[in-house]
């Protein structure tokens, strides 16, 4: 794309040329995927109405995706919304989420459009490879319910406090939040429905 000359005395906004054509690669693929158990009976297995969805490595197809379609504010009450690394499936049962677990935060600032900003800020910050220990990361969850609307963070080592610790101060600061917020580990979680949260910041 040409771009104009600055004359004399005026200030020079653009350094390089633009090229409107071309596409940002992402460090990593993304995948989107939706669940929504809501839609299915009581007794059908966890995870059965789970699906991926689309699949982006720019940040113009984020952008064009996040713009366009999915925002959490329009999901059913029970619908599960995740975006996880391309390869990495939000499940416990996954080989690279086995051993992992999750941060969460809840929608303490009420309204779907506080969901919406947990739910933006904490993709950019993923997509954008913002966190120190980034291949801790697999992936976030927005859950949409009528008693508590929350946002999880899932990572991979459970184990690896520090890590996990890092991970959670970053989170909170990317996403402006001040409350608490709490990890689980996901062999925790499998074995009791009412589990003890492991870490809190
Ligand atoms: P949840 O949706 O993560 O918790 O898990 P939430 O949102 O606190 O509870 P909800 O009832 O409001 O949805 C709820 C239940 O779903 C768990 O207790 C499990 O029975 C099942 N479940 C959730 N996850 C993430 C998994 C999973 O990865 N694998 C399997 N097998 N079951 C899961």
């Amino acid at each position: 794309m040409a771009q104009e000359e600055p004359q004399n005395g005026e200030v020079k906004l653009i350094e390089r040329p633009i090229d409107g054509g071309k596409k940002h690669p992402l460090e990593n693929a993304w995948t989107f995927w939706f669940d929504n158990p809501s839609g299915k009976s009581k007794s059908a297995a966890w995870g059965s109405s789970l699906r991926s969805v689309y699949t982006f490595k720019t940040v113009e197809d984020f952008w064009c995706l996040y713009n366009n379609v999915f925002l959490p504010s329009k999901l059913p009450s029970g619908a599960d919304f995740h975006c996880f690394k391309s390869g990495i499936e939000p499940k416990w049962e996954d080989l690279i989420c086995a051993h992992g677990g999750k941060w969460t935060a809840t929608n303490t600032r009420g309204g779907k459009a506080g969901l919406d900003q947990l739910w933006l800020n904490t993709l950019l910050a993923m997509i954008g490879e913002q966190f120190d220990e980034g291949d801790e990361i697999c992936g976030a969850v927005a859950s949409v319910r009528a008693r508590q609307e929350k946002i999880a963070l899932w990572t991979r080592t459970a184990t690896n406090e520090a890590a996990q610790m890092s991970i959670g101060k970053q989170w909170k600061e990317f996403i402006d939040y001040n409350e608490k917020i709490q990890y689980m580990f996901h062999e925790d979680a499998k074995k009791d429905k009412a589990a003890r949260n492991r870490y809190t910041l």
